[in-house]
C-alpha cells in the first residue's frame, strides 16, 4: 500500500486546523498509520528540505518550519502520494483551488498550511526523517473493501 508523509506546518498547528485536516482525510478513506506532534531540529528542517537548499526562500523555509511545533502524520492508501496533494491544491495559495486545503485555508506561499511528500522517493526519506519504523501502526480494516 502506497504511503506518504503529510505534516501540518506551524502555521495550521497554531491556527488549531489539525482536527479539521485529519477529518478530511478521514473521509477522503485514507488510513492514519502514524502521528505526533514534534518540533523539529534545523538539522531535521534541513534535510527535509533538502531538494530546496540553494534557493533564495530557503534559509525563510527553515525557519519558519522549526518556529514551532508541527503535527506529522504517515497515512497510506492507493494513489496517497497524488491524491494527498490534489487535495492539498498548489503550492502557493493564490493558485490554490477553492476546496482544496491551501485554497480554503491559506493566502501566502510561505505559509501554505501543509506539506505532502511528492514521490514514493520522498516519501520513504522522509517518513524516516521523523518515525521509526516500530512507530508505523499498519492495521487491518476487515469492512474495507475496494471495488
Ligand atoms: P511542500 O514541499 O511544503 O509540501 O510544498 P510543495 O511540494 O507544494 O512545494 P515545494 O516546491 O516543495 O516548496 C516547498 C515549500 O517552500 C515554500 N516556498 N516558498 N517564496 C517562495 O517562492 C516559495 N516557494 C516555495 C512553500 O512553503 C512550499 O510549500
Ligand atoms: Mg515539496
Amino acid at each position: 500500500m502506497e504511503k506518504t508523509y503529510l505534516m501540518i506546518k506551524p502555521d495550521g498547528v497554531q491556527r488549531g486546523l489539525v482536527g479539521k485536516i485529519v477529518q478530511r482525510f478521514e473521509e477522503k478513506g485514507f488510513q492514519l498509520i502514524a502521528s505526533k506532534l514534534l518540533h523539529m531540529s534545523r538539522e531535521q528542517a534541513e534535510y527535509h528540505y533538502a531538494e530546496h537548499k540553494g534557493k533564495p526562500f530557503f534559509g525563510e523555509l527553515v525557519d519558519f518550519i522549526t518556529s514551532g511545533p508541527v503535527f506529522a502524520m504517515v497515512w497510506q492508501g492507493d494513489n496517497i502520494i497524488a491524491l494527498s496533494r490534489a487535495m492539498m491544491g498548489k503550492t502557493n495559495p493564490m493558485d490554490a483551488a477553492p476546496g482544496t486545503i491551501r485554497g480554503d485555508y491559506a493566502v501566502h506561499v510561505g505559509n501554505n498550511i501543509i506539506h505532502g511528500s511528492d514521490s514514493v522517493e520522498s516519501a520513504e526519506r522522509e517518513i524516516a526523517n521523523f518515525f521509526s519504523p516500530q512507530e508505523l501502526i499498519t492495521y487491518e480494516i476487515p469492512l474495507q473493501k475496494v471495488i
